[in-house]
């Protein structure tokens, strides 16, 4: 496709096209494409296309509408930026860069450096670099969400435009509006084919969320090639259907009536606004021509040259920021964020005066921290045979935690009655009320996933339950948690075949081990109630994100007068009942449901004068993440008679049996059976465990 129809040349003042000599709005416009261009030549890879066809929409949206200061880029009641479709990394990047954004820590500390800088876009993707090939929260200053895998930015924003509506109502008072912001995403084709768009924006438009916009880059194509290949529904009334209201641009480089559309977004209402605006897609059209060149390639020194000249560009300019461009953005979103910003900062200071107490969470939110004392209600569970379930025990740790750490907040995909996430006296979060704190996403686990990401990075603390099994229907937005290291606790119940009756579908196998596979993710799955309790004390201190694995069945609340402590959970593992008498014969190692298992084991091995240890292994990231000695101490490396007890997969429990250890876990699906039977029939008993124990001590190489 001929360059000049790609980016067409128009008159007026959508007219984005002029060259360095035109008006600066035009020089702007292109200086954003020039750099994109020019990072991806030089990377020699990533996406120049996007940048290139939208920048006429994100220039106008952050020069004209936008309330961000550049100088502050972690004010509380900043409007929020969302590049939804990160393969456009440098459509962000670039406008990070012209904005003059200041690189701070993650407390919002400034580092006397810009977020991005020319040689910051010069290494776009290289190693170590803050402009890696999709935006990374975290890493580079500015990016509100990790964004890349398509879907999950649209899903975020969500998150974040319920939190702004709970900020507000919570904290807002008549006067004192500290609160008021507005959730603009970019987004693409792939976003609004994944699933999760439609998860998103069907509990958004529930919701009235009014405070968000995204903003659709209509550009008819896709890797593989044209969207008629795939893609052909009506997507304006997908989502009035949803309850959006919606607007288009037929021309994106129509900046005027884009600027008229983001108008009337910020005047709804009652409903989040779709934007859908016409692009055409930077630079040549390789899908459509089946060439091995798709639009993820560099185009080539000819065909940069070739790019340049169609725009007015001097051919041989590489990383040019022509003369008043950074002046323009400091003019436009800059004079206006820091008017805001000052403005804010005032008003809050007023704020403190007039309410103390709420000034002062609001410092505990920004600073992410907890209240003095959110624990000293925690329950405590006296021994009792029948015990409980380790769900209801989280139920009861959350609703004593909830009380006092306010910004706790969270809900369940329409299972809160099984996953116990029901905070007692506080109303639901919805559109007429959006203080409440018992959020409802409906059956939407993925759009719950990625909601529970914007909460988090808005300084929200919150929890979000399914069964483990639906895990898998959330993941990629789990990963992404994992990814930002973002705060979140992922309350999973049903835990194991131990949920019974509802049979193999419902029954998590494979879920913990690929959890635990995770990078940067903590997973416990508590013995009893009082490990349940330690578990939510844990959890809500670690700086990244948390799956509890709780039981459905009731587990027996072991006595602690005859065990070790249950604080022993915060190492990850712990002797929980040791042998009598000398150095075990053999460790039984096991994790929630089945600790009682080698705890009942161990009675009989002492009976039959088999020396048994036993090891609550809850953790197994907390347990890693002890010292060598004490690891040694829990898993003597001497004692190699041993056996691993989980209902689960047996992945990686090899770590801790070792080369000569049993493992006794599920290696097949399981089975719609009451959960004894489905618990004897696959090997959950005491006597297996006592079996195996017996076959590991007489073992000929049991010591070294
Ligand atoms: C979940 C997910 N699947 C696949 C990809 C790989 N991928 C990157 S861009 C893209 C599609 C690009 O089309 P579109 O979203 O319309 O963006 P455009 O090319 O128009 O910028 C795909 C499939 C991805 N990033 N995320
Ligand atoms: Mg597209």
């Amino acid at each position: 496709m001929p360059l000049d129809q790609a980016v067409p040349a128009r008159s007026g003042p959508g007219d984005a096209t002029a060259g360095p000599k035109g008006d600066i709005d035009a020089v702007a416009i292109n200086t954003i494409r020039m750099l994109a261009v020019d990072a991806v030549e030089k990377a020699d890879s990533g996406h120049a296309g996007a940048p290139m066809g939208f920048a006429p929409v994100a220039y106008t949206l952050w020069t004209r509408f936008l309330n961000y200061d550049p100088s502050r880029p972690l004010w509380p009641n900043r409007d929020r930026f969302v590049l939804s479709n990160g393969h456009a990394s440098l459509l962000l990047y670039s406008l990070l860069c012209l904005a003059g954004v200041e690189r701070v820590d993650r407390r919002g500390k400034p580092l006397g450096k810009p977020a991005v800088s020319l040689d910051d876009a010069k290494a776009f993707r290289e190693l170590g670099s803050v402009t890696p090939g999709h935006p990374e929260h975290g890493h580079t200053t500015g990016v509100e969400t990790t964004t890349g895998p398509l879907g999950q930015g649209v899903g975020a924003s969500v998150g974040m435009a319920m939190a702004e509506r709970w900020l507000s109502a919570r904290y807002n008072r008549p006067g004192h509006a500290l609160f008021g912001y507005r959730i603009y995403v970019i987004c693409s084709d792939g976003d609004l084919m994944e699933g999760i768009s439609g998860e998103a924006a069907s509990l958004a438009g529930h919701l009235k969320l009014s405070n968000l916009v995204w903003i659709y880059d209509d550009n008819n194509i896709s890797i593989e090639g044209g969207t008629d290949l795939a893609f052909t529904e009506d997507v304006e009334r997908r989502f009035q259907g949803y309850g959006w209201a919606t607007h288009h641009v037929d021309d994106a480089n129509d900046c005027e009536a884009f600027a008229r559309a983001i108008e009337a977004f910020q005047k709804a209402g009652d409903k989040p606004t779709l934007i859908r605006v016409r692009s055409i897609i930077g630079y040549g059209s390789p899908h459509k021509q089946g060439t091995s060149k798709i639009h993820s390639d560099a185009l080539g020194a000819d065909e940069v040259k070739a790019t340049k000249r169609a725009l007015g560009w001097p051919e041989d300019a590489q990383f040019l920021v022509p003369d008043g461009v950074r002046q323009r953005f400091d003019e436009t979103l800059g004079a206006r964020g820091r008017k805001r910003g000052q403005a804010w900062e005032a008003a809050r200071a007023a704020y403190a005066k007039a309410f103390p107490e709420l000034a002062a969470e609001l410092e505990l939110i920004e600073t992410g921290a907890l209240p003095k004392g959110w624990d000293a209600d925690l329950p405590s569970f006296a021994a009792d045979a029948k015990g409980v379930a380790t769900r209801e025990a989280s139920g009861k740790a959350l609703n004593a935690i909830a009380p006092k750490v306010p910004w706790l907040l969270g809900g369940s995909a329409d299972l809160a009655p099984s996953n116990k996430t029901l905070l007692d006296g506080e109303r639901a979060f919805e559109a007429a009320d959006y203080g409440g704190r018992n959020l409802h996403f409906g059956v939407r686990e993925h759009v719950m996933g990625a909601a529970a990401n914007g909460l988090a990075l808005s300084g929200l603390r919150p929890y979000v339950g399914t069964f483990l099994v639906f895990n898998d229907y959330m993941r990629p937005a789990v990963r992404i948690a994992a990814l930002m290291q973002v705060p979140i606790v992922y309350v999973y119940t049903h835990d194991s075949i131990g949920l019974g009756q509802d049979g193999p579908t419902h029954q998590p196998i494979e879920q913990i081990a690929s959890l635990r596979a995770m990078p940067g993710m903590t997973v416990i799955r508590p013995a009893d109630a009082n490990e349940t309790v330690e578990a939510w004390r844990v959890a809500l201190q670690q700086p990244g994100p948390v799956a509890l694995s709780l039981s459905r069945q009731a587990l027996p609340t072991l006595d602690r007068a005859k065990f070790a402590p249950a604080a022993g959970l915060a190492r990850g593992a712990y002797v929980l009942a040791d042998a009598e008498g000398g150095a075990p014969d053999v460790i039984l190692m096991a994790s929630g449901s089945e600790v009682p298992l080698c705890v009942e084991a161990r009675e009989t091995l002492s009976q039959q004068g088999v020396r048994a240890r036993v090891v609550s292994m809850p953790c197994w990231e907390l347990f890693e993440a002890q010292d060598a000695a004490y690891r040694e101490s829990v898993l003597p490396r001497a004692v190699t008679a041993r056996v691993a007890v989980e209902a689960g997969a047996a992945l990686g429990w090899d770590r801790y049996a070792g080369p000569g250890g049993e493992i006794i876990a599920m290696h097949t699906f399981g089975s719609s059976a009451p959960t004894k039977d489905v618990m004897r029939h696959f090997g959950f008993t005491a006597e297996h465990v006592v079996e195996a124990a017996l076959a590991q001590a007489k073992r000929p190489d049991r010591r070294e």
